[in-house]
């Protein structure tokens, strides 16, 4: 693959890790993949790719106290970097740097995320041009920001110098990074300070080193690379760093590597191959993440959605299982509809009851319509609002649950009950809702048998009647029903009847119910929404995996 090629799969990359990084996410295991991706290419991988000349970047990393600011005080041969009793010392890093190497590396983005705040300049004279040193703050440290300095630092350098001590070196913390180090192929030379005068324990310690760094897998450790071991007190208190002649092997290394451009492209193309090397197993990890979360999205999706489905389903069969009205409102809807004669006529035939409606109805009592409907709203208010809430507690219990949604759920309150433009769309949805039967009563009454009828009534009383027939509608009514309700029913179905014939009420009543449903199901589809908005969208989160996959396709080769 090409230079320009390899440029632009980098700067693909990166704007991926971008995005994934925009993506919710409840793991911070995760998370870190993602910045570590966006960290390498924008702090080393693409500056690297794009000057391979430019000035190397030797990192000094490892546990508080290990000597990495007395180390670098002996490279600088100067205090440049106090080197402290208390623990942790140092908390910015300190870019050890000609001027002009200083100002190429902050010009050029390395840093160029964390320079501003967090990275000073100890200048050095002219004749160290081509290698910068960084002393980082403790990768073990109680200090989060340390290790997160410390981290970005490993992805930006060249060459890491890892130091540690004699009575540091197994610690469980440097594994964690010494990976990580390993997998960004990062070249290392190791630095064991501190060790034991005795010949014997010293030879012990070392080699119980290089076994732990060998089975760490660190490749520069296992290959018999570099090993720099500095005893206890040997250290130069005029500099507040440790000995020049213990450190020498590794003075010796920088110093031949500021005097020839030929070591120097050198490492830097190692340290490049192995950074591409290590795109491809970090970009299908990150990939990985995305496909996990993606299946935990569609099981949280599925909950919400059954849940939904159920307090719906339990909604739509409460509504059917007859009039939903106080006592004393049917009372008067059966008072105006003239119950006793309308019984009566019942017992003598459909065509008798047409008859009546005609007379027994003309400008009398006014139709307690508004009674009813707002009757009516206020019931199936309450009732849709049971349900949604019901719907969002148990969606949100069972969130709670899943690691994956449990902070999700935690942070937003709201999502414990229904939302608070529930009501009040439902209001509006059941107005809607009423007009439009109104308006299909409208269009039945202008066939000619139900137009008589309907003027005689009104065609807003016709509408309740219709819609009381939407919660009472059984083609099995018998009128021997008992109570109040059943009765109302009966009747209500009776009249439709007469008006306009049982083919037409039906259609009728069934049209008014298909939009009842359609109503509250949209209604709790935009409930359950608040849900989906949240978890990430399994569709887009599956889509950047695979990109990221393609992205990298052919890269190691
Ligand atoms: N006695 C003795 N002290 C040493 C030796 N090496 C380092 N020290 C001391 O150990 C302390 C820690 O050194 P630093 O250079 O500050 O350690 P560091 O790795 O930079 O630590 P942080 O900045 O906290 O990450 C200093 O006080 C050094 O003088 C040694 O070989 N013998
Ligand atoms: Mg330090």
């Amino acid at each position: 693959m090409d230079s320009s090629e390899l440029a632009l799969r980098c700067e693909r990359l990166s704007a991926l890790a971008e995005r994934r990084l925009a993506l919710p996410t409840a793991s911070p295991v995760a998370e870190s993949r993602a910045r570590q991706l966006r960290d390498h290419l924008e702090g080393f991988v693409r500056p690297r790719l794009a000057d391979i000349d430019a000035p190397l970047l030797v990192l000094l990393l490892g546990p508080t106290g290990a000597g990495k600011s007395s180390l670098l005080n002996t490279i600088a041969g100067a205090e440049v970097s106090p080197a402290g009793v208390l623990r942790p010392t140092t908390r910015d890093a300190i870019l050890y740097a000609s001027e002009g190497d200083a100002r190429r590396i902050l010009g050029s983005g390395r840093l160029g995320a964390i320079a501003k705040e967090r990275v000073r300049v100890a200048s050095a004279f002219a004749g160290v041009d081509g290698v910068a040193v960084i002393d980082a703050p403790d990768i073990d440290s109680v200090e989060r920001d340390n290790r997160e300095l410390a981290d970005v630092l490993v992805e930006t350098s060249d060459l890491c110098v890892f130091v540690t001590t004699a009575t540091r070196y197994a610690d469980l913390v440097p594994w964690e990074v010494l990976r990580r180090v390993r997998e960004r192929g990062l070249p290392l030379v190791l630095v064991l300070n501190r060790l034991p005068a005795e010949e014997e324990d010293r030879v012990a310690v070392v080699a119980d080193a290089k076994r732990l760094f060998e089975e760490a897998g660190s490749r520069a450790a296992g290959e018999g690379a570099e090993v720099i071991v500095i005893g206890e007190g040997d250290l130069d208190p005029r500099v507040a760093g440790l000995a020049r002649e213990a450190a020498r092997p590794l003075l010796e290394r920088i110093a031949n590597l500021a005097a020839e451009a030929g070591e120097r492209r050198e490492v830097a193309t190692q340290a490049l191959a192995g950074a591409l090397r290590g795109l491809t197993p970090l970009a299908h990890a990150i990939a990985d993440d995305l496909e996990h979360e993606a299946i935990d999205a569609d099981a949280l999706r599925r909950i919400a959605a059954s849940n939904y489905a159920e307090e719906l389903a339990e909604l739509t069969r409460s509504l059917q299982g007859g009039l939903l009205l106080r006592e004393e409102v049917l009372r008067r809807w059966n008072d105006f509809v003239g119950a006793d004669q309308v019984a009566r006529f019942i017992s003598s035939g459909i065509g008798r009851l047409r008859a009546i409606v005609l007379t027994a109805f003309r400008g009398t009592r006014p139709a307690p319509t508004t009674a009813v409907e707002a009757e009516m709203t206020t019931t199936l208010e309450a009732l849709a609002l049971r349900h949604a809430t019901e719907a969002a507690r148990r969606t949100a219990i069972s969130w709670s649950d899943r690691s994956a949604a449990a902070d999700l759920v935690a942070g937003n309150p709201a999502l414990w009950s229904a939302s608070r433009e529930f009501a009040p769309a439902v209001g509006e949805g059941l107005a809607a809702w009423m007009r439009e039967i109104v308006e299909d009563v409208r269009a039945h009454a202008g066939r000619k048998r139900a137009v008589a009828q309907v003027a005689a009534l009104g065609v807003n009383a016709v509408a309740v009647a219709v819609m009381l027939g939407v919660f009472a509608y059984t083609a099995g009514l018998t009128g021997a029903e008992v109570g109040i309700a059943a009765g109302t029913a009966f009747l209500n179905q009776k009249l439709l009847e007469a008006i306009f014939g049982e083919g037409a009420m039906a259609e009728l009543i069934a049209n008014a119910r298909k939009r009842l449903t359609a109503l509250l199901a949209s209604l709790f589809e935009s409930e359950r929404a608040r849900f989906d908005e949240l978890a990430p969208s399994p569709g887009r989160t599956r889509e950047l995996a695979s990109e990221l996959r393609a992205a990298v396709e052919g890269l190691s080769t």
